[in-house]
């Protein structure tokens, strides 16, 4: 009961967080760690090499970009960790866990962050995160969509259903 008022009073709120090939090798223990203390819950998580076909899907609004194919290769080149994070705010916090996208930048302005820390450059900077909530559930059900998906719940339900 006093749960369940926690909830409706502080609405959850989830994004999508990715651990990507330049940091999971030597910083995924750090970076999960830090991701546990700061009270996201991991809702959804997955290791792994993503084909090129879903690096473009997944970076799609940056198809026009001059570093899109760099962008794409450098996705794939090893593995990644993929995560639905919630907590109340989750877009904007992770947001500002991560840092400015270019890691110089990132050192002078927020030296906390985890791109100050682990990025090595514009390109391979350590983690990714959604912008807004729209990109945020996109990007879930692209990546998590066979176990999150409606679909897949209401499957179960039928499945129950049948079984009652
Ligand atoms: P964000 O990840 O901070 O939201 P975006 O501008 O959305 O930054 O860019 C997506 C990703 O594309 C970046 O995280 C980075 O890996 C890469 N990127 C951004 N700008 C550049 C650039 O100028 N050169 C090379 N790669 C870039």
């Amino acid at each position: 009961e006093a749960e369940r008022e926690i909830e409706f009073f502080f609405p959850q709120e989830q994004t999508l967080a990715v651990i990507k090939p330049d940091a999971l090798e030597e910083h995924r223990e750090e970076i999960l760690e830090q991701i546990r203390n700061s009270g996201f819950t991991i809702s959804c998580m997955k290791e792994a090499v993503l084909s090129r076909e879903m690096a473009e899907e997944f970076y799609k609004e940056h198809r026009e970009k001059a570093f899109f194919s760099q962008l794409v290769e450098f996705m794939c080149c090893g593995p990644c960790m993929l995560m639905a994070l919630t907590k109340e705010n989750a877009v904007e916090e992770w947001r500002a866990m991560m840092g400015p996208t270019d890691p110089a930048v990132a050192r002078e302005t927020a030296p906390e962050s985890l791109r100050a820390r682990f990025a090595t450059d514009i390109l391979q900077n350590s983690v990714h995160g959604s912008s807004n909530l729209q990109h945020a559930s996109e990007k879930i059900d692209f990546l998590f969509g066979d176990i999150v998906s409606d679909g897949d719940l209401s499957s179960h339900r039928d499945a129950a259903d049948t079984l009652l």
